[in-house]
């Protein structure tokens, strides 16, 4: 048994990350969270007292953070700001948690001699072309396009210097799309589905022939749990589940399963450098750690998430009106 202290466990990825630990392992988990806009609480409900505590707080807060680090044994970084778009309006706060909050984590397992695990993104490698054969692997040059992404690919340079330079003891794992429960509804599937459910049709940026590689998030956290069982210390894992599509087909999937007409969705304007294609090779962690995804069937996985959101309108009701007012604002 081990003590996790999880970073931004009341967000999409981490609390599902929570849920997954306390059903997969009996380690105990304290979650750091700041209760942005995108953290909410309500994806905490139900966890075992006995194995789970949070703390309402700020990854920039030095004080805060070394004490939490020195009481764990290991640090999984999840907190971050997220969204691309927010970071084209806004990038402060995307500097300041992806990089600053980074740094705070990581001089706190330097002194307390703690193993780290970084959760990062594919998008630190930029994009590819639709017809481009090859995919992003852990030896993929840097190219990030947006303030959200390059604070992320700056965090992971961050990683690897203190590994480096001070021998902390870090992985990193660099994921494709996650779609699942819990997810916040600015995001592309969770906001297209309860567009649906208000009556409001789906929005696509531009022509919609940017392709993103869906992972289910449970598979995404498996994967974690596994580099931090069996990971190489210093290693870099690219966590994906073959699950290319284009955005143009994601919306006429969730239109067709929610028994709508598949033209029924408005194009609407670009995202500024909408980044055409991401796409993972994650062979590394398949044959090196033995770990494979669950949810090989998008579709199914894309029914039960419509089904969640259906289910729980009491988590996301109080966000969307907000959410699709700043679209609105934005022609989007
Ligand atoms: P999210 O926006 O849903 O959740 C982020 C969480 O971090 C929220 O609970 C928020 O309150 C918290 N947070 C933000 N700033 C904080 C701060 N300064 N101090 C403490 N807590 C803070 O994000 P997500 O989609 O769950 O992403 C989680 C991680 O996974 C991020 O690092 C992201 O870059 C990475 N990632 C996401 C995806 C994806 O598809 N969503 C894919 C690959 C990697
Ligand atoms: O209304 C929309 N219409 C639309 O066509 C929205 C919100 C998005 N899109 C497009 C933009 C992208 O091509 O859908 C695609 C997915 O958009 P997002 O959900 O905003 O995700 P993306 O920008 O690809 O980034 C996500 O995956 C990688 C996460 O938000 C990041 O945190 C993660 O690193």
């Amino acid at each position: 048994m081990s003590k996790l202290l999880v970073t931004g466990g009341a967000g999409f990825i981490g609390s599902n990350f929570v849920h997954h630990v306390m059903a997969h392992t009996d380690d105990q988990v304290v979650v750091l969270d700041k209760l942005t806009y995108a953290g909410n609480l309500a994806s905490l409900e139900g966890l075992p007292e006995n194995r789970y505590e949070f703390v309402k707080g700020d990854i920039c807060d030095r004080e805060l953070v070394d004490d939490l680090v020195s009481k764990v044994d290991t640090v999984v970084h999840f907190a971050a700001e997220s969204h691309n778009d927010n970071s084209l309006n806004n990038p402060e706060p995307f500097i300041t948690t992806n990089l600053y909050g980074t740094f705070s984590l990581l001089e706190a397992v330097r002194a307390h001699d703690k193993r780290y695990h970084h959760i990062s993104t594919d998008e630190v490698y930029g994009d590819l072309e639709l017809d481009d054969p090859d995919k992003f692997h852990e030896t993929t040059p840097y190219k990030p396009s947006s303030p959200y992404s390059s604070s992320k690919a700056g965090s992971d340079h961050l990683v690897r210097a203190w590994a480096r330079s001070f021998g902390v003891r870090a992985t990193i794992s660099n994921c494709s799309n996650n779609y699942g429960p819990r997810q916040h509804v600015e995001k592309f599937i969770p906001r297209q589905v309860t567009n649906v459910i208000d009556g409001i049709r789906p929005k696509l940026y531009g022509q919609g022939l940017n392709v993103r590689d869906w992972i289910h998030v449970d598979d995404h956290n498996s994967a974690v749990l596994r580099i931090l069982e069996a990971g190489e210390i210093g290693e870099t894992y690219l966590i994906g589940a073959n699950g290319e599509k284009d955005n143009k087909t994601v919306i006429e999937l969730i239109l067709s399963e929610m028994g709508q007409p598949a033209d029924a969705y408005d194009h609407v304007n670009d995202r500024p450098g909408h980044d055409m294609r991401y796409a993972i090779d994650s062979t590394k962690l398949r044959t090196e750690l033995g770990w494979q995804p669950k949810y090989n069937n998008f579709e199914t996985g894309l029914a039960a998430t419509i089904e969640w959101y259906r289910a729980n309108e009491g988590w996301w009701r109080p966000q969307k009106a907000a959410v699709e007012a700043k679209y609105a604002a934005q022609g989007q």
